[in-house]
């Protein structure tokens, strides 16, 4: 603003350079230099040049009073906030909380575990994709042969969004995408062999062996003249292997809806020879998890001709194997984030 009256463009260019030094920049407006220009109106005879003078001394605090404001949000330049972090980043470093350094952490169990199946599988031909974490009732029932309002569909009771998005019961919802994606294998002559690592949700009762959230491993296999034998074989050799010592596997009849024929697989146990013992409640075998022939509708929905190629598929809890292996007596140890739990696989 250019101001007209000589005393009081002299005092806007001072009271604007005092204003830049000034921490309280409100403090301006109560400025003797101010005051004094409406101590400077009363005395001046009424008439233009006393209501011109009022005008320009308006507009002068006016304007202070605009800049003040504006200051308010011409803040210093604050380091960039990470809002992840578990403190505000514009603490003084000396009085931050000191969490527990990085070094001192540790691969989690079950991080630990998957990588050494993974390993396993990988030696085994196998290639590894991951699951999902939300996902539509296609992938999770009608691509998995699962009818309208089939009674089957209860066993597999999870959290759905608003908008109807599904957070997978289990790690099965990638069978139709692997056999989808690798048809072209198939016809090559190259055979389908994956492993699907992934967190699945349900809606649970929790005691010590059910969690609301927890791990599955998928297997999917399909080639020409695959049978039983196959699936029943594959899963041997790779138990065996993580045990380090031979373990035998035994299927019964079970029901899911994309595997026929369906089986519940357990293993002999490997503590005690099948002797029995207090891990295999004196058994001698433990059941781990779910499998099968993958069903004819299963690959039709992926395009791929069950008359010329079979498969099988199978499915366990990863939380349920590593209890199996160290004696967690509690699923709930893995998501508690107790130190003491922790350590003792660090
Ligand atoms: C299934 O989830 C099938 N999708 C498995 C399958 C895959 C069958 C491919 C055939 C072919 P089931 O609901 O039984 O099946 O779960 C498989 C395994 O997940 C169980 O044996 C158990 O090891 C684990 N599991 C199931 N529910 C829980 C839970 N609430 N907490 C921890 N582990 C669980």
């Amino acid at each position: 603003m250019e101001y007209r009256i000589p005393e009081i463009r002299k005092a806007a260019e001072l009271l604007k350079s005092k204003l830049d030094s000034l921490e309280d920049k409100r403090t301006i407006l109560r400025a003797p230099e101010l005051q004094a220009l409406y101590d400077r109106i009363k005395p001046l005879p009424p008439g233009k040049a006393r209501a011109d003078f009022g005008k320009e001394v308006n507009t002068l605090r006016d304007e202070l009073e605009a800049q003040v404001a504006s200051s308010k949000f011409q803040t210093a330049k604050l380091a960039p906030i990470d809002v992840t972090a578990p403190f505000d980043v514009n603490i003084k470093p000396a009085d931050r909380p000191n969490p527990l350094p990085a070094k001192y952490g540790s691969q989690h169990p079950l991080t630990a575990e998957l990588e050494l199946i993974l390993d396993i599988f990988y030696g085994m031909g196998f290639s590894a994709v991951e699951s999902r974490e939300i996902d539509d009732d296609y992938h999770m029932f009608t691509s998995l042969n699962f009818p309208p309002d089939h009674p089957a569909r209860d066993e597999y009771d999870t959290f759905v969004t608003d908008e109807g998005l599904i957070a997978p019961a289990h790690t099965s919802i990638m069978q139709n995408r692997v056999l989808k994606t690798h048809k072209k294998d198939l016809e090559a002559g190259k055979g389908i062999r994956f492993v699907i690592p992934g967190r699945v949700f349900r809606n649970e009762d929790l005691d010590a062996r059910h969690e609301h959230t927890f791990y599955q491993l998928e297997g999917v296999y399909a080639d020409e003249g695959i049978n039983a034998g196959h699936l029943v074989a594959t899963i041997t050799a790779w138990l065996s292997n993580y045990f380090s010592k031979e373990v035998k596997i035994k299927i019964q009849p079970f029901y899911f809806p994309f595997t026929e024929p369906s089986f519940e697989f357990a293993a002999s146990c490997p503590f005690c020879e099948e002797k029995g013992c207090s891990v295999c409640s004196y058994t001698g075998w433990i059941e781990l998890g779910g499998c099968g022939m993958i069903h004819p509708n299963v690959f039709k929905e992926a395009g791929i001709d069950s008359r010329k190629y079979s498969g099988f598929a199978w499915g366990f809890g990863i939380e349920r194997l590593v209890m199996l292996k160290y004696n967690i007596e509690d699923i709930r140890h893995f998501e508690s984030a107790n130190l003491k739990f922790l350590r003792q696989f660090s």
